[in-house]
């Protein structure tokens, strides 16, 4: 059986669609889960979000054994969190970074993200759209070594 591609979302995404809508959408967390799963019906998906960076580190831990794909919106711990960067670098397979917000047009403290050093690919500004489409890259590339 074909493993999961695991979709992991940092702190306050929990809250996305009931606040600066001009920057994140009125799209909720738990819409984002069923474009997910709609744009690739014959894959496992396992979605999940946490306020703690300790729990996003040990989700990556776990993908390394579990995950065929990882797709992370770390939030503002890519700008800050090595231990997420260290964690990333273990998994061996595809991972997207993806931002709903184009982070490079925001204030500079948005400019870099440590997770970026281990990202085989960057999504940012294609507000939630860019989720079904990172998981429809993510489902062609697994496609393409199998
Ligand atoms: O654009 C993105 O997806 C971000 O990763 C979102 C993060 C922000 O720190 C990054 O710079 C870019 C924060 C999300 C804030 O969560 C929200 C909560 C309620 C309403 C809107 C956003």
């Amino acid at each position: 059986m074909t493993k999961p591609i695991f979709i992991l979302n940092g702190p306050n995404l929990n809250r996305l669609g009931t606040r600066e809508p001009h920057i994140y959408g009125t799209t909720t967390l738990a819409d984002i889960e069923a474009m997910c799963r709609a744009a690739v019906p014959g894959l496992a998906v396992d979605f999940r979000q946490t306020n703690s960076e300790g729990e996003l580190v040990e989700w990556v831990q776990e993908a390394i054994e579990k995950a065929a794909a990882v797709i992370i919106n770390p939030a503002a711990y890519s700008f800050t969190s090595i231990a997420l960067l260290d964690a990333l670098k273990m998994f061996s397979g595809p991972i997207v970074e993806l931002h709903i917000s184009n982070i490079h047009r925001r204030e500079a403290h948005y400019h870099h993200s440590y997770v970026s050093l281990a990202a085989t690919a960057v999504i940012a500004g294609l507000g939630a759209n860019g989720y079904p489409m990172a998981v429809r890259a993510v489902a062609a590339i697994l496609e393409s070594v199998a």
